[in-house]
């Protein structure tokens, strides 16, 4: 695009989060990697799955800056961090990723804030909603591990809950407005 209608910052910021939202899959990816290889195809399906709703997160920021005259930058991602303990582990990882995501979608939030350029504030507050429904997406199967793993010996919670996420949605029920 010969105009660019963001400026060098929210450029550079939009940049910046585009390759967290690659690292974000990078970390699904290695989680499931590492669920498929302990025996827990369900969670490892689930796991696959939301990697590939980071990768489309990751795109969908290319596509802005791109789109608003801005120059899309691929750059490296960082190495996934090492493996979880257990499932549980895994879980509780999971969830402060995505909380510490939402943090840094929030400084896009306050300099378009800051820049009153609306434009990205807007196109901001998918994420923002998305990282609201995924928060509670991870924290409500936290609560399902959490029942499960109250195992009694020779119990079947973890393998039925397990199998249950093979087929759980990626998204958590909350109201989401038209457009977002
Ligand atoms: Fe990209 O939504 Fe989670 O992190």
């Amino acid at each position: 695009m010969e105009t660019k209608r963001i400026s060098d910052k929210m450029e550079k910021l939009l940049n910046t989060q585009m390759t967290r939202e690659a690292y974000q899959a990078q970390v699904y990816l290695s989680y499931a990697s590492w669920a498929e290889v302990n025996s827990f195809a369900g969670i490892s399906t689930f796991l696959y799955g939301h990697m590939n709703e980071e990768r489309e997160h990751m795109f969908k920021i290319l596509k802005y800056i791109n789109d608003r005259g801005g120059n899309a930058k691929i750059e490296a991602i960082d190495a996934a961090p090492a493996n979880p303990k257990d499932i549980g582990d895994c879980l509780k990882k999971i969830l402060q990723h995505e909380m510490d995501n939402s943090k840094e979608i929030d400084k896009i939030v306050n300099l378009a804030h800051e820049e009153k350029d609306w434009a990205t504030f807007n196109f901001a507050q998918w994420f923002v909603q998305e990282q609201i429904e995924e928060e509670t997406l991870i924290n409500s199967i936290i609560d399902k591990y959490n029942l499960a793993s109250n195992a009694i010996k020779g119990n079947t919670n973890l393998y039925e809950m397990d199998r249950d996420l093979a087929n759980a949605s990626q998204e958590a029920e909350i109201p989401r407005e038209e457009g977002f």
